[in-house]
C-alpha cells in the first residue's frame, strides 16, 4: 500500500481514506476461516491472563441475535488473529496518516452482520470509547471481507466530521438497531449550515477504509442474503498518553496492565506494531 501526498491530504481534510486492497484475497480467506473458529470459541493461542481465562471460559460476542456480532479484542485470544492485527504494513499506513513515527494497536473487532435485515449500527465516533487516551490522534482501519455494498450494510463515513465539535458522550445503544435516530449523534454536532453527507465504503473483499477517531461513521441494515463480514483494527499515535482515570468501567481492564498514567499506550496487549519492535528499541517518551 503506497500512499500519495493526495491520499494523506484527503485523510487530513476529510477524515477518511478508502483503499481498494488492504488484505490480499489469500489473507481474506484465512481471516474468514479464523473468524469462524473464534466465533465458535476455539482459539489457537490465548494470551489472556490465566485468571481471566478461568473466569471467562466462553467468550461471547456482544450484540443481539440480528445485530452485528461484535467480538472485541480477538487478537488477545487467538494467535492467527494476532498475526493479522499486528501487521506492520497496515500499521505503517496508520502511522503515515496519523503523522506519527510509530503506532500501537489498542483494540480490534470482528464484525459479522447477519443477512436478511441485520440491524444498523448507529453513527458514532470511536474516540468516545477510547478516552483512556488523552489524545484523539487515533484511527480505525475497517476492512471488508466480502464485496461490500450499501445493500449489505457496509460502513458509511461522514466527510469532514472529524473537525466538528467534540463533546464526550458514550452511546451505549449502538446496535439496538432501528433506523430511527441512526444519525442523531452526528446531527447534534453538525455545524449550522452544513448538511450531512454519507460516503459508503464500496470495496472488493480485502478493501476498506482508514478513518480518524473523531470521524462519524455507522452502517445501515444488511438487506442482502449474505453475511456482511468485516474486521477493524484501532491504532494510537505515539503522542497518545494513558489516562488511568478513564478505565474503571472498561470491559477489558487487564489489557491496560503495566501502563503508567501519562505514559505511552504500549504494552504486551497493545503492542507497537509499526515500526516493528525488533527494528526500533524503545518508544520515545515525551
Ligand atoms: O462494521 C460496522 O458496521 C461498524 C464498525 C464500527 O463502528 C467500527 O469499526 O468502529
Amino acid at each position: 500500500m503506497n500512499l500519495t501526498s493526495e491520499d494523506i491530504e484527503h485523510f487530513d481534510q476529510q477524515g477518511f481514506l478508502i483503499v481498494e486492497q488492504i488484505l490480499s484475497l489469500e489473507q481474506v480467506a484465512q481471516v474468514i476461516e479464523s473468524m469462524a473458529r473464534v466465533y465458535r470459541g476455539e482459539f489457537t493461542l490465548d494470551r489472556r491472563p490465566q485468571h481471566i481465562r478461568a473466569a471467562h471460559k466462553r467468550v461471547w460476542p456482544l450484540g443481539l441475535p440480528d445485530s452485528v456480532q461484535w467480538f472485541l479484542n480477538a487478537r488477545v485470544c487467538d494467535g492467527d488473529f494476532w498475526n493479522v492485527a499486528t501487521s506492520a504494513e497496515i500499521g505503517r499506513v496508520a502511522a503515515t496518516l496519523l503523522h506519527s513515527p510509530s503506532v500501537s494497536l489498542v483494540e480490534d473487532q470482528l464484525l459479522n452482520k447477519p443477512p436478511q435485515g441485520g440491524r444498523p449500527v448507529k453513527v458514532h465516533r470511536d474516540y468516545s470509547y477510547w478516552t483512556f487516551s488523552k489524545s484523539s490522534e487515533m484511527l480505525t482501519c475497517w476492512m471488508s471481507l466480502v464485496e461490500a455494498s450499501v445493500e449489505m450494510g457496509t460502513l458509511q463515513v461522514i466527510p469532514g466530521s472529524h473537525k466538528w465539535e467534540y463533546v464526550q458522550t458514550l452511546q451505549l445503544n449502538l446496535m439496538d438497531g432501528s433506523e430511527q435516530g441512526w444519525l442523531s449523534a452526528a446531527e447534534a454536532r453538525c455545524p449550522a449550515g452544513t448538511s450531512i453527507e454519507l460516503v459508503p465504503v464500496v470495496v472488493p473483499p480485502g478493501g476498506g477504509v482508514f478513518f480518524h477517531s473523531l470521524t462519524f461513521h455507522g452502517s445501515s441494515r444488511n438487506t442482502s442474503n449474505c453475511v456482511r463480514r468485516a474486521i477493524s483494527l484501532h491504532y494510537a499515535s505515539e503522542r497518545c498518553r494513558f489516562d488511568v482515570s478513564r478505565v474503571a468501567d472498561h470491559l477489558f481492564p487487564y489489557t491496560f496492565a503495566g501502563l503508567r498514567d501519562g505514559g505511552p499506550l504500549v504494552n504486551r496487549w497493545m503492542p507497537q506494531v509499526y515500526p516493528p519492535r525488533s527494528s526500533r528499541t524503545s518508544t520515545i517518551e515525551k
